[in-house]
């Protein structure tokens, strides 16, 4: 164990067997080690930003057993939002002093490129400077497979039409097995990774995720990283890495329960280390809740997303204790000095705000 500490603690790359035995390391030891990581990163800064999401559709092709969100076409619970409605989520939004849009939500089954490239117009008109943050890479894979075009083509659409930057969801985890039980319908974990390998050589940036404490191992958390690092080795287009803690609430999965507190910051900790080339490790506080997205702090964590002005119900669907998730600024810099930390504010890819 001292040797991997010291290789750490000298910057140096951790192995897949290091990052396993760092797991059993004592809580507070891994919190140092992933404090000084950070500190190496990002000092003593904390980012966070003003932003909302929206959420088109919860309709959904896909079936994945982890989800609170989805419905059938046509039941009470199903929203498709038309273009006007998006715009009018936008316009009110904009009014907010926002910097970044988030737009994700479920596969659509009829809803076509043209579509989603009409939100981006939409929203590209009423600001110039907003960011827009849209689409993961099961929506872009599947809107380009329906357009049957390349994806670099859909790509270039996307961003003529105002994409700035893609989300980190839908990766899941990447090992085969866990992935066909628990997302079957989904891309797989290379068609993932290819999305974003395409993203980056854009000129796209992106965000990964991790969905995890459900039926999957530690190994396959630790091989689920270790394809985000190569694949960062080789593009550097990934912004931050948001491990997802997976609640338990109305899914399907709901009989494995939840990761304990201490599984949940060691995941952090193990993320700030392993991931040595991926400059942001998020805590996505409407998932964790406040709380627990305080604590992460000392964890290695150095990004809390943003102001969201409750504007998101994936997590609260799922059993968050963040019901209508909404954090003021002065909260977040009250968060990050309790913390021995300052808030900073950023911009989506991660330019500080004066
Ligand atoms: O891919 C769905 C997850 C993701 C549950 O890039 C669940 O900045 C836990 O990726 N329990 C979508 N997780 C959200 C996402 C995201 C969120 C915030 C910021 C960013 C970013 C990306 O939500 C899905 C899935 O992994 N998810 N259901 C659940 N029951």
């Amino acid at each position: 164990m001292q040797q991997i500490e010291n290789k750490i603690q000298q910057g140096g790359r951790i192995s897949k067997d290091d990052a396993l035995q760092l797991f059993s390391m004592p809580l507070s030891q891994l919190a140092v080690l992933a404090w000084e990581r950070k500190q190496h990163h990002s000092g003593n800064h904390v980012f966070y930003n003003r932003n909302v999401h929206i959420e088109p559709t919860n309709v959904c092709v896909n079936h994945c057993l982890f989800c609170a969100y989805r419905a059938p076409r046509g039941e009470f619970h199903a929203w498709e939002y038309s273009h006007d409605e998006i715009e009018n989520l936008a316009k009110n939004a904009l009014k907010k002093n926002i910097t970044e849009i988030h737009i994700v939500g479920g596969v659509h089954p009829e809803w076509k490129i043209d579509y989603y490239l009409e939100i981006l117009k939409r929203i590209r008109k009423l600001s110039k400077r907003v960011h827009i943050k849209a689409f993961t890479a099961e929506e872009l894979s599947q809107m380009c497979k329906n357009a049957n075009i390349p994806l670099h083509e859909g790509i270039e659409l996307l961003q003529e039409a105002g994409l700035n930057s893609v989300p980190g969801g839908g990766a899941e985890i990447f090992d085969k097995s866990i992935r066909q039980k628990i997302c079957p319908d989904k891309i797989d974990a290379d068609t993932w990774l290819e999305v974003h390998k395409t993203l980056h050589k854009s000129g796209i940036p992106s965000n990964a995720t991790m969905l995890y404490g459900h039926i999957e191992t530690l190994q396959h958390r630790i091989d689920h990283l270790d394809r985000l690092r190569n694949l960062q080795d080789e593009t550097g287009g990934f912004n931050a890495f948001i491990p997802l803690k997976y609640k338990s609430g109305n899914n399907q999965l709901s009989y494995v329960g939840e990761s304990h507190v201490t599984d949940d910051m060691k995941t952090f900790a193990l993320s700030r280390i392993f991931l040595d080339n991926i400059p942001h490790i998020k805590a996505y506080w409407p998932m964790i809740g406040k709380d627990n997205a305080s604590i992460s702090l000392a964890f290695g964590v150095d990004d809390l997303d943003g102001t969201i002005d409750d504007s998101t119900k994936i997590y609260s669907l799922a059993g968050s204790v963040e019901k209508h998730p909404a954090m003021s600024v002065e909260a977040i810099k009250t968060m990050a000095r309790v913390a021995g930390l300052k808030a900073v504010e950023r911009n989506s890819v991660y330019d500080i705000i004066d």
